[in-house]
């Protein structure tokens, strides 16, 4: 099966040159599903893993804008329509110069999976830009979405593609993308979700990520008859997932100590407590600021920069429980998965997307710590945004206690999903594998029923 597996993924990476996330993304999915394939051979007959790897649909597209200087800007747009066997697509944006097809492919495909995961009816999507909003004018990032969305609009809609936020896309991006949508298409539809609360968006979204994957890693624990008060924890990024990360663990009692941006880490062995965690969402949300200023603004914290010349980020190495990466992809390699386990850590629950390399997952799975991986530990996000899509439907909001209870009840069935899936095929605790197999069974079968398209 190893030698199926090998030829398989070198099949695709022929066909996919240069999209070294995607063919990663691919590799860990078909690695998972090998033994169920072995079980399933209609699946094999069917051609469904030579399908689900082939997106339905790749638009990508010029989006020209004009700067506060009067001078024209020339990004390129994309949106990856990957799978709707289950739900149109629904997946986020992502505004970041480092975006590209390769990458936006992974997301997208990991999307599909997760999606599947979250007990809702949704496809896999995901799109974005090379568009940088890092130091652009608010009047800047509005002319940028209204051209992003001018050539968007033609091919989204409320029951074929709703996209919501991800990296360098919040409330603001939302907001200027929906009024451009709803002035060209003269509707007023839950195309988006992460829209703001007076004009269709749902209470509890912002927190929806972060608050998910410290459920996750809660019921992780619980199956192990353990609890996470008290626990110290490792939070990377500062954005919108790692922010509502460390405001669940707060309420929870437990210490968050590490918050980190793209130019280094703040390390407060007093904790981020929530007067400190209010002035970080100032810091980032309001001013746009740098981490850096954490460590210039509490004495408690240190700030270390990143050094390009180092094998492994230091960050890692601070002694903890529980690590929560929120940053990006390939954020914690097998140096650093070692160092987190020398020092302690016997959980891992990814609020980003695939932030651990496959040496570091093979790290953690060696040493069989409680490892969520982000297709699980992250699905908040997208199961809050089909609530927000549920919600639009129907016409009506629900209270903020009836949406957290629902995510609750999400995040829960998707442990016990992985759980179970993970039993099944013989490899227990190996949540890895539990969310490929459960994600890709429903999409699966409901591509079977829906015959070769
Ligand atoms: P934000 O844009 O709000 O925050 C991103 C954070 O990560 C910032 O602190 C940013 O630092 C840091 N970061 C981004 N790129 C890099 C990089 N290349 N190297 C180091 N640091 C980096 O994004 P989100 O919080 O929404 O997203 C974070 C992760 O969570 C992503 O992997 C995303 O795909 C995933 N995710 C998000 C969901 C959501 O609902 N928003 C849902 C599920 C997953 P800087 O400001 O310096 O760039
Ligand atoms: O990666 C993700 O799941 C997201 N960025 C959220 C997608 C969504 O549609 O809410």
């Amino acid at each position: 099966m190893s030698n199926f597996v090998d030829e398989f993924v070198a099949g695709v990476e022929a066909k996919n040159p240069a999209q070294p996330e995607f063919i990663q993304a691919v590799r860990e999915v078909v690695d998972s599903l090998a033994i169920v394939l072995e079980k399933h051979p209609e699946y094999r007959s069917a051609k469904v893993l030579e399908r689900i790897v082939e997106p339905e649909r790749v638009i990508m597209f010029r989006v020209p804008w004009m700067d506060d200087n009067g001078e024209v800007q020339v990004q390129r747009g994309f949106r990856i329509e990957f799978n709707s066997a289950i739900g149109p697509y629904k997946g986020g944006l992502r505004f970041h110069p480092s975006v590209n097809l390769g990458i936006l492919k992974f997301l997208a495909f990991e999307q599909v999976f997760k999606n599947s995961l979250t007990t809702l009816p949704m496809g896999g999507g995901k799109g974005g830009s090379d568009f940088n909003p890092k130091g652009k004018s608010d009047a800047e990032v509005m002319r940028f979405c209204q051209s992003f969305m001018t050539e968007l609009c033609k091919h989204i809609g409320p029951n074929t593609d709703v996209p919501a936020g991800d990296i360098g896309v919040g409330g603001r991006e939302i907001g200027f993308l929906f009024g451009q949508y709803k002035r060209i298409r003269n509707e007023f539809t839950g195309v988006l979700t992460g829209k703001g609360l007076n004009w269709g968006g749902s209470l509890i979204r912002p927190e929806a990520t972060g608050y998910g994957a410290v459920y996750f890693a809660c019921e992780m624990l619980a199956a192990n008859s353990k609890d996470i008060s008290g626990m110290t924890c490792l939070v990377s990024g500062s954005g919108n997932v790692a922010q509502y990360t460390c405001e669940k663990l707060l309420e929870l009692g437990a210490r968050p100590v590490t918050l980190s941006d793209s130019g280094g880490f703040i390390h407060d062995p007093e904790g981020i407590t929530t007067e400190k965690l209010e002035w970080v969402m100032d810091l980032k949300n309001v001013r746009r600021g740098r981490i850096k200023e954490y460590a210039d603004t509490f004495k408690s914290a240190t700030y270390t920069s990143i050094d390009p010349t180092l094998d492994h980020n230091p960050l890692w190495s601070v002694p903890a429980d529980c690590a929560f990466p929120s940053a990006t992809q390939n954020e914690i390699n097998g140096k650093d998965a070692q160092n987190l386990i020398s020092n302690g850590c016997q959980l891992v629950s990814e609020g980003a997307n695939m932030p651990t390399t496959p040496d570091g997952v093979d790290v953690y799975l060696k040493n069989k710590i409680l490892y969520g991986p982000g297709k699980a530990a992250n699905a908040g996000g997208v199961s809050v945004s089909g609530l927000e899509m549920s919600q639009n439907s129907l016409r009506l909001s629900w209270t903020r206690e009836e949406v957290d209870e629902r995510l609750k009840g999400i995040m829960k069935a998707i442990h016990t999903s992985c759980y179970d899936a993970a039993n099944e095929y013989g490899t227990p605790g190996n949540y890895v594998n539990g969310a490929n197999i459960a994600g890709f069974l429903k999409v699966a079968n409901a591509m079977l029923d829906q015959g070769v398209v």
